[in-house]
């Protein structure tokens, strides 16, 4: 007889109502495939790809709320109703008073780097993201990471990994003077770092050591309620306070947000900028005029906006971000059983493999994350995505590629879209991987594009 289980299962609050099929395809064929791609799984066609875990973003299934939503779609190009629903919600859950619309996250960032960066500033945050640090300095200034030296440290359990160092941000600001610091950016579910949250006791010290020197806190808040839910699951004191509180203690805590809608508010498309001072607001609203479209819609169709202003009101149930992260945990906790090196305490929206403990025979500049990454789609046709040395560019002093101290391959999972099977299937194909390691070989660039070069270089292995 089998055993008994130790714990209660719990299953997704949801069924299913739609299917899509996915193809599998032979090993053969995936071997055209990604040569044709250039080793970058960004470049495989979509219908080559077996399960798809190259990004939680614009990949999660809507619910049947969200699909009406899309109906009652308000397509005036002025004065759209579905925008006051989407500000009604953001000052609701977020509780920021004004609201700029986007069509994405980056167009939020690009518009709020031009707004408050000025050449030569510097801007402190808990660890870099991709497009962040971009719009940071193609508006004249220089990232500065903060975050605890923990975060670095793929074996280090630190359960808040996302915090930021006091210590690095006031030293940062008393160098160089508050009056180059136009803001901290800090986010949620620190995306880089594996989807580690920042705790609310060091959010709080970080607005009282920003407040003493007047700087504002801009926060993306693209994975805000899966890093409440840590936040209830981790923190002392927060086992009983409902997860919308605890988003909207976080947001209370800073000046305004940037939002990529794609992930936490389970739609395909959307974002939006908001802030809580209405000069800096105008300004907003003046630009995103030039660069996405009238202050009412921002780049979005109305119905796109009704579905995040749904979405957003479904984000912050605890059931269905218990079962988002629970299969997120699952898939981690089973490679973590059979000793694949991953990232630890296993994040919120992927499971990030260490590609520099799991194929130690290759050198950082080979590229090992973006091998890892090839050869899992070779070997099982699951699309995953690397975060690492490809990722973080070259520092635009030296030339040099960066380096940085993860080195990772990212299996993100689509919010309500595949199921526990679907994530055996996947820890199963990266224990083979991970069997046949030493048969990995690492990559040179055969094309590398000047920004975010991630999404289009290409590759060829170095024998
Ligand atoms: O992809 P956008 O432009 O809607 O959002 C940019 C963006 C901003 N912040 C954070 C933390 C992100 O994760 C983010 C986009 N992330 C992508 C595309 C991802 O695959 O993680």
């Amino acid at each position: 007889m089998a055993d008994r289980p130790k714990k209660k299962s719990w299953a997704e609050p949801f069924k299913i109502k739609v299917v899509e099929p996915i193809r599998m395809t032979t090993r053969e064929q995936r071997l055209d495939y990604i040569k044709e791609a250039g080793y970058n799984t960004f470049l495989l066609r979509s219908r080559d790809v077996y399960i798809d875990l190259l990004t939680d973003s614009g990949t999660s299934a809507m619910s049947d709320n969200q699909w009406a939503g899309m109906m009652v779609g308000d397509e005036a190009y002025a004065g759209s109703e579905n925008f006051y629903h989407l500000e009604e919600a953001v000052r609701k859950y977020y509780g920021y008073k004004w609201i700029v619309p986007t069509h994405q996250g980056r167009a939020a960032e690009h518009i709020i780097s031009q707004l408050m960066i000025k050449k030569g500033d510097y801007i402190p945050g808990n660890m870099y993201f991709t497009t962040t640090r971009l719009h940071q300095e193609l508006a004249g200034g220089g990232f500065v990471d903060v975050i605890i030296d923990e975060a670095h440290d793929p074996e280090n359990e630190h359960p808040f990994k996302a915090n930021i160092d006091l210590n690095k941000l006031e030293d940062l600001i008393k160098k160089v003077g508050p009056e180059k610091v136009p803001y901290v950016s800090m986010a949620t579910a620190v995306n880089m770092a594996g989807g580690q949250p920042i705790s609310l006791s060091n959010l709080k010290q970080v607005r009282a050591l920003t407040q003493k020197y007047g700087i504002p806190i801009i926060h993306d808040a693209t994975r805000v309620a899966e890093n409440a839910y840590l936040i209830k699951e981790r923190e002392e004191g927060y086992a009983d306070k409902p997860l919308a509180d605890i988003v909207r203690e976080i947001c209370d805590l800073t000046d305004g947000c940037t939002m990529s809608a794609k992930k936490d508010c389970l739609v395909n498309i959307g974002g939006f900028l908001a802030v809580n001072d209405e000069e800096l607001y105008k300004k907003a609203q003046n630009m995103v005029v030039v660069y996405e479209g009238l202050h009412t819609y921002g780049g979005m169709a109305g119905r796109d906006m009704e579905a995040v202003a749904r979405g957003l009101a479904e984000s912050v149930e605890f059931d269905h971000i218990k079962a988002r992260v629970g299969q997120v945990q699952y898939l981690g906790e089973k490679l973590r059983g059979w000793g694949v090196p991953i990232i630890v305490p296993i994040g919120t929206h992927g499971v990030f493999l260490d590609a520099k403990r799991f194929l130690p025979h290759l050198d950082q500049d080979q590229f090992p994350a973006q091998a890892l990454a090839a050869a899992i789609y070779i070997e099982s046709g699951v699309r995953s995505m690397e975060r690492g040395n490809v990722s973080a560019g070259r520092d635009p002093e030296t030339g040099e590629n960066r380096k940085p101290k993860l080195e990772l391959v990212r299996l993100t999972v689509p919010r309500r879209v595949y199921t526990q099977a679907h994530m055996d299937v996947t820890a199963e194909a990266i224990l083979e991987v991970f069997d046949n390691r030493d048969r990995v070989k690492g990559l040179h660039f055969v094309y590398e594009p000047e920004y975010l070069r991630f999404f289009q270089a290409r590759f060829e292995e170095i024998d």
